[in-house]
């Protein structure tokens, strides 16, 4: 990790950890008609006319769907995948809330992720991780995610403009690796590892998850912790259909150590330039707020 700002864990899970997660949320994508009608869901053979991207209201609405599902945040508090992030992080393990579901369309570019590094998103401290893993096999060819060795090194890279994403070629490390990923491997990198996918050229919807950990006593960005947008969603709405209380608000309970603070993010709901921010700093201190009164399970 300290050299390249990657690893590649091999057959950590197996399918019993992950075929449950896999078939909910195909039932997910069957139920919206974005797998054709005639395949068993798990096949996760894709309905080429329903195709969206990450950013499209169309795809929130079905991502949020499986946003709620109570086995989709389970998955990254799984035993083993714990152990091998306190290898890298301590015995302080901090897992995001805010795990990703990547539903990705075959034959459709507007979807394949660009180069970025995640600690634009994600914030707080450096010394974070993420393991991204696919709930299948992930040949090449089904969009697998890559990542510039030894980018991690290079400190922030330019993005172009707001997007967040690094121009092509511009990126700075060594070579780019990636190849077959296989249901169970994790591909685990460095927040200012340089990664992106390629595109999936099969006929099946590439499904994955991106986890983020830290270690608890290093910042952790708010905007880690509530969601941040003008909806108005809260841990609440995706408590909802939840069996269980089990890991409802489990952070709440850890001596996180927020960056910005709750005071800085008033002075910035007050006077973040550009002016636009205000509201959005505005709301994630809100929501940070409410977070104080829950009772955690
Ligand atoms: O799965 C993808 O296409 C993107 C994943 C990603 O960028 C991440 O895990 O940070």
């Amino acid at each position: 990790m300290r050299h390249h700002g990657y690893v590649l864990v091999r057959g950590l899970l197996s399918s019993a950890d992950l075929d449950p997660l896999l078939r909910e949320i195909t039932h997910v994508l069957a139920e919206e008609r974005w797998l054709v009608s005639d395949n068993d869901p798990v096949q996760r053979i894709a309905n080429p006319s329903a195709a969206c991207a990450d950013g499209e209201p169309a795809y929130k609405a079905v991502n949020d769907k499986v946003f709620q599902l109570q086995s989709f945040h389970k998955l990254p508090h799984h035993v083993l995948l714990q152990n091998v992030m306190k290898l890298l992080v301590g015995t302080e393990l901090f897992i995001h809330p805010k795990s990703a579901a990547r539903l990705v369309f075959p034959r459709f570019d507007r979807g394949t992720t660009k180069a970025h590094q995640d600690h634009t998103a994600v914030g707080g401290t450096e010394q974070s991780f993420t393991a991204w893993l696919p709930l299948h096999d992930c040949p090449i060819e089904q969009g697998v995610l890559r990542v510039k060795s030894g980018s991690h090194r290079f400190g922030l890279q330019p993005t172009a403009g707001k997007t967040g994403c690094i121009v092509n070629g511009t990126e700075q490390g060594d070579e780019w690796v990636g190849g077959d990923l296989s249901k169970g491997d994790l591909l685990i990198f460095h927040s200012l590892a340089v990664h992106e996918a390629l595109p999936n050229q099969s006929n099946r919807m590439r499904i994955s998850l991106d986890c983020r950990f830290q270690n608890y006593r290093q910042p952790v960005n708010p905007g880690a912790l509530v969601f941040t947008g003008r909806s108005g969603r809260s841990w609440s709405d995706v408590y909802r259909d939840w069996l269980s209380d089990e890991l409802k608000y489990y952070w709440t309970k850890l001596p996180l150590e927020l960056n910005p603070s709750k005071l800085q993010l008033a002075d910035l709901a007050a006077n973040a330039e550009p002016v636009e921010m205000r509201s959005r700093y505005g709301r994630i201190l809100e929501r940070i707020e409410q977070l104080s009164n829950v009772d955690a399970t």
